[in-house]
């Protein structure tokens, strides 16, 4: 047992006897309307499933258990002024703020279970992850290694044999989310071996240090000690980047229910498919380019555009590009939302930590460029006249400030970012197990079906 477990045990008799009211006197409550249009344009607005971690507002973006982003700054326990994704876990589960203390007890499970693997990927899922094609795209590799981290499924193997009834499922499934986010800095490091370093290890597993600082480590990315500093950062380059990570893997976590990776995964996982099935399905989703390939996009978007104007200052030739591209019917990347009114908070986060290393980042045309983009283009966009929400949103920012620190393969970005959204989507399909939802089945139409009820309305 830990005590995340204890805790969130101690909440289910409540948050069952919430659902159960709903479901036995509530039921037939209507709360919208289903229309032609948003059953042909991809179920857009339709409030149609329940999800307790994030809500997303127009206006404040992402709130997590109804906490903003910034207010989640304020008050959950991190490191140089950055909270831990590990006190994410905490309060996206039990709706609590935890303790400094607790945030480490999810820390110590991790290195629990890597220790209990010798800080290696089981045998099995090495073998088959260090003869992958080396070359094969990052997102595919992480779908693989997902799935196959599920042959060691508590929950799969409780149930082949019969051994728990309805009301445990969730606790086999706290088991297995918790031993896959913490084999995904394993997971990771070999992906990135296999892509720059021919699958060499570039760095190892410390037991005393957070998810995040192994997530770097397994990347290359921390002091000599623990791996190769691939880059030769100097100290506080490897500090400031650790806490990138920890940003980024934090704010990430989760974006409501209904985008494809939560989606998927929760739609997966509705069929009692282990944890480790269900998420390897909502990273083949997270992996589309409609989806979670946004921050390479940018990345490229600003080095092409860098490369034409030259001088961060020339104000007119930037919005002469700018204008270009919106010209040639093309969209700006980085800007825009289909939820959002306002700029990304997510983004501002990220600006702020570039503004607070200026010395860090005063030399890098591309963090130059992404900071200008960020004046001009909204009111450009605004000018243009198209689109509703001409602001920046998350992925202005994120990719190229990995791209400074050196993580340059810009198809890894996305496996970045499946590491930070295991944590929503299981989260809530641990609550799923808990609460017993079914198996999900829409009623689907045909066009003569949609097209009849049009006219008989
Ligand atoms: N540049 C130029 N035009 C844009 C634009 C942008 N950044 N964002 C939206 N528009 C256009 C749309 O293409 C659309 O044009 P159309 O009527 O000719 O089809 C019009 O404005 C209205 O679109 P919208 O209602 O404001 O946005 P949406 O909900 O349809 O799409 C999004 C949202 C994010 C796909 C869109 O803003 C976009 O393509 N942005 C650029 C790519 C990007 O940054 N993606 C990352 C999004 C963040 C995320 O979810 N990870």
């Amino acid at each position: 047992s830990s005590a995340l477990k204890d805790t969130l045990r101690e909440l289910i008799p409540l948050q069952r006897s919430r659902l159960k009211d709903l479901k036995t006197n509530h039921s037939n409550v209507k709360i919208d309307n289903i229309t032609v249009g948003s059953i042909i344009g991809g179920m857009r607005g339709n409030q149609s499933m329940l999800w307790d971690g994030t809500t997303l507002s127009p206006n404040e973006g992402i709130k997590f258990k109804g906490m903003t982003i910034k207010q989640c700054q304020d008050s959950l326990p991190g490191i140089d002024g950055i909270f831990l994704p590990e006190s994410m876990i905490w309060l996206l589960l039990t709706g609590k703020i935890p303790t400094m203390q607790e945030t480490k007890s999810i820390t110590n499970l991790f290195n629990e279970i890597l220790k209990s693997q010798n800080n290696c990927l089981p045998i099995e899922v090495d073998s088959i992850m260090n003869n992958l094609p080396k070359d094969l795209h990052p997102m595919t590799q992480l779908s693989i290694g997902l799935e196959c981290l599920s042959n060691n499924s508590s929950f799969a193997n409780l149930y082949k044999d019969g051994k728990i009834g309805k009301n445990d499922y969730w606790d086999s499934t706290f088991d297995d989310s918790m031993v896959l986010i913490a084999n995904l800095p394993l997971l990771i490091g070999k992906i990135y071996s296999n892509l720059i370093n021919n699958g060499k290890s570039l760095g190892s597993i410390n037991n005393s240090m957070d998810w995040s600082y192994n997530i770097c480590s397994m990347l290359g990315m921390t002091s000599t000690k623990d791996s190769i500093n691939k880059n030769n950062l100097n100290d506080k380059q490897l500090i400031d980047f650790n806490n990138l990570m920890r940003l980024y893997l934090g704010i990430h976590v989760d974006h409501e229910g209904g985008n494809v990776s939560a989606h998927t995964t929760h739609l997966v996982g509705s069929t009692l498919a282990d944890p480790f099935l269900s998420y390897a399905s909502g990273i083949n989703g997270l992996a589309g380019p409609l989806h979670g390939l946004a921050a390479q996009e940018v990345v490229r978007f600003l080095i092409n555009l860098e490369k034409n104007v030259n001088d961060v200052n020339d104000n007119k030739l930037i919005e002469s590009q700018i204008w270009e591209i919106l010209n040639s019917n093309k969209v700006i990347p980085g800007y825009g939302h289909a939820v959002l009114r306002k700029p990304d908070p997510r983004f501002n986060v990220m600006l702020e930590f570039v503004e607070n290393r200026q010395q860090e980042f005063q030399d890098d045309p591309h963090v130059q460029l992404m900071q200008k983009l960020s004046t001009l283009v909204p009111s450009i966009l605004l000018k243009h006249g198209k689109c509703n929400n001409p602001y920046p949103n998350v992925d202005a920012a994120s990719g190229i400030l990995f791209y400074h620190y050196g993580i340059q393969e810009l198809l890894f970005f996305t496996v970045i970012f499946g590491c930070s959204r295991s944590i929503g989507p299981l989260v809530q399909l641990i609550w799923d197990r808990i609460y017993g939802l079914p198996i999900e089945r829409p009623k689907s139409l045909d066009l003569k079906t949609l097209e009849k009820l049009t006219t008989s309305r």
